[in-house]
Formats: structure tokens, sequence, C-alpha cells
């Protein structure tokens, strides 16, 4: 019986060591995730504090394409559970992009990169972004675009160009650009900075 319960264990521990590390597919700015010191600004288990934009931003232009953002435990790679971002397909009318966004008022002064795993289920690619707005005066600062294929990734953002900036982050938005109009979601999980 002793025996048994050891192969087992052994049948487990040795099905865990084949299984990749989370989000091996690097993209963004870098193609490795950089050392530094690393601090979690969501990990999405203890509740959501995002929403997305919706008829109420037409002020800044044609309506967006997100629908909701809502924690899910259907895809993580920290934890159990991740932020769920929907879309729809474009209009004629719409906009072509979707908001999911974060207030808060974070001090990242020092930090290097912006780092977030990213879950696209769907089978097309889009485009994504993040924008942070920071100061009193919620200044809009976009860090690179990404082309997010269907599977998992890890995407590495250089902060550099805004590191005077960065001592008050306001807002972290979430842009969803479609390359081809789906019906969809995406998963973002374990959004952190790197010092
Ligand atoms: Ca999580």
């Amino acid at each position: 019986m002793k025996r048994l319960v050891f192969l087992a264990a052994s049948i487990v521990l040795g099905a865990a060591a084949l299984q990749p590390a989370v989000s091996q597919n690097i993209i963004g700015d870098r193609n490795s995730v950089p050392s530094g010191t690393v601090t979690v600004i969501d990990n999405f288990e203890k509740g959501n504090y995002w929403i997305w934009a919706a008829f109420d931003w037409e002020q800044y232009g044609p309506s967006k394409l997100s629908t909701s953002a809502r924690v899910s435990n259907r895809w993580a790679s920290e934890g159990h559970q991740s932020l769920e971002c929907k879309m729809i397909k474009s209009t004629p009318d719409s906009g072509t992009d979707g908001m999911y966004y974060m207030d808060h008022r974070w001090d990242f002064s020092g930090a290097r990169y912006i780092v977030l795993d990213v879950h696209n289920p769907e089978n097309s690619t889009f485009t994504l972004g993040i924008a942070l707005q920071v100061t009193d005066n919620w200044r809009w600062k976009e860090l690179t675009n990404v082309s997010v294929r269907p599977g998992t990734h890890t995407v590495v953002l250089d902060l550099s160009e805004y590191a005077e900036e960065l001592y008050q982050v306001m807002r972290i938005n979430i842009c969803y650009r479609e390359d081809v109009p789906m019906n969809g979601r995406f998963y973002v999980d374990n959004l952190r900075i790197i010092k």
C-alpha cells in the first residue's frame, strides 16, 4: 500500500514537473520577464475594482466595444480568478476599441515595467494596450500595443518613457483594439509592476 501511495505521488509530481511554468510566451517590449522587485497591482482574488467603458464614454467619441469586466474563475495564471473582459463586434457607428479600467491613486515611482498575464480563448488575434492616466490632469500615457494571438501570454511593457510622471497614477486602462470583429472575451491576471 505504501508503495502504491508513493507511486501515485510520483506520478502526480511527475505530471506537475512536465507542465511548463505559467505563461512562457512573453510578448511586448521584452522577450523575458525582467528581474526586479515585483509589486502586484491586482490578482483579482479579492473582489472586482474594474469597470468597463460603455455609453457613458460617448462624450469621448463613438461607443466602445467593451460590455463587461468581472472576476471569473474560468482562467487564472495565479490563484483561482482573473478579470474577464468581454467585447462585441464593431458596427459602422461604433468605435473599434474597448476599455476596462480601474481608478485609484498609485505611486509607481521607480517602476520600470508593467507586466500582466493575458489569455485569449477566441480564435482570432486582437491588439491589447495599456494606457495610464497620470497626475491631477489625468494625462493619457499609452504604452506599447501588442498583438495577442489565441492562447496565453505574459505582456511586458516598458515604463521608462513616463518615469517622471509615475508618482501619481490615477487610472489604469486595459485597451482592447479590434483586429477581427468578434463577440468574445479575454482574461487578465497578475497585473504587476517591476522596479
Ligand atoms: Ca488571480
